[in-house]
């Protein structure tokens, strides 16, 4: 999802639009389910509406139908995802709309996903009149993590660097460096906020010493946090004080067979440690986690590039020059001569943001 602009914007049918802005109250809280937004309109009227909070709980299409009680019968349905056809931790949502005689569905995008896909089907062979929206993209765009997980089994990842101007991050190894300024805060509290999990490297976590919360203006934690992860290879956390803070859960990434215990207050989670970040990130997966926000230091950042991780890019430009002896954002060999022809990533978005400026990436092959 865009961090400036209205991700919806480009959904013309007001009720579908009406229900993507439903889906999204669920940011934060579904993983590893997906957001979804319901609408039940007769004639110009919305007669129902809802949206899925968290995972086990009641589907958005279940909730609207409540809502709309005897008025969905007739109704046309507006749904960011095609309902679903299995019976999971609630029964199939496809049996609740054609019980409740609705007489047309609209939907976002295609349930990608084996066990519940097959609703559209369904409810045309039930007489419905089934139509998808012609562009999936927001809908997909709302759902990015999820899809990843689904089609993946990794999170969907998003880095936050604040960089120089001449692309340093920090004074020097394992030295702590602000350099973004207090505008910029407000958006890494946003991006933490939106996240299920933020993950920084166990150097990082040595030398920073970060809370890794979500606080708002005046420093209070918000009630919901993010899961707030250390990846460690060799390096022991031990100590940090994220651990024995108080606000919210904390996890230890190790490798496997490492033989470390994981600080008191923290959870071990264990990945292959033959499989890089990329095993780390899917051990993550595993445990229901399919957005992920990295604060990286320089190691993390380079081994995220260089095994194909960075899904997006969120970059804090600071008005200043850090020069000879500072830290760059990236110590591997992905560049070189043709680095025109090595271009991985595409500006989607640039903000200014007090004396910073932001500008948001993802990867060219995606949209
Ligand atoms: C949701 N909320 O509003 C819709 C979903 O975990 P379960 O058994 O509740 O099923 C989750 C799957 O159901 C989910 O992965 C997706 O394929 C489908 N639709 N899920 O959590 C909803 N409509
Ligand atoms: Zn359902």
């Amino acid at each position: 999802m865009r961090l400036f602009t209205d991700d919806s914007s480009s959904i013309t049918d007001p009720f579908l639009r009406r229900a993507w802005i439903l889906a999204r109250n669920g940011l934060g809280t579904t993983s590893p389910n997906p957001m979804v937004g319901c609408v039940l309109v007769q004639g110009t009227e919305i007669v129902g509406e809802g949206w899925h909070e968290r995972a086990g709980g009641p589907h958005a299409e279940a909730i609207a139908l409540r809502d709309a009680g005897s008025a969905a019968r007739g109704a046309t349905v507006y749904v960011t995802l095609e309902p679903c056809a299995h019976h999971g931790r609630t029964p199939p949502c496809v049996d609740a709309l054609i019980e409740s005689e609705v007489a047309r569905i609209v939907i976002g995008m295609p349930d990608p996903s084996i066990v519940a896909s097959g609703g559209a089907e369904r409810l045309s062979a039930a007489g419905i009149e089934v139509i998808f929206a012609d562009d999936p993209a927001p809908f997909a765009a709302l759902n990015r993590g999820w899809l990843m997980h689904v089609r993946e089994s990794r999170p969907w990842i998003t880095v936050k660097l604040a960089l120089t101007l001449d692309a340093r991050i920090a004074a020097g190894p394992g030295v702590r460096t602000r350099i973004s300024g207090p505008g910029a805060h407000a958006v890494t509290m946003r991006l933490r906020a939106a996240s299920d999990a933020v993950v920084i490297g166990a150097r990082t976590a040595i030398a920073d010493d970060p809370a890794l919360t979500v606080r708002d203006s005046a420093g209070a934690p918000a009630s919901r946090q993010p899961l707030r992860v250390v990846l460690t290879r060799r390096t022991d956390p031990d100590g940090c004080s994220l651990f024995g803070d108080g606000h919210g859960q904390t996890a230890v990434l190790m490798p496997d067979g490492c033989g470390r215990a994981a600080p008191a207050g923290a959870r071990a989670i264990e990945y292959d440690s033959a499989g890089g970040v990329t095993a780390a990130m899917r051990a993550l997966a595993a445990e229901g986690i399919a957005h992920v926000m990295v604060e990286p230091g320089q190691t993390l950042f380079t081994a995220l590039w260089d095994e194909g991780l960075v899904d997006e890019l969120v970059l804090v430009h600071a008005g200043g020059v850090g020069g000879e002896g500072w830290t760059g954002s990236y110590t591997g060999s992905d560049g070189g001569p043709e680095l025109a022809l090595r271009t991985r990533m595409k500006a989607v978005e640039a903000e200014v943001v007090g004396d910073d400026a932001i500008t948001v990436w993802t990867r060219k092959t995606q949209e």
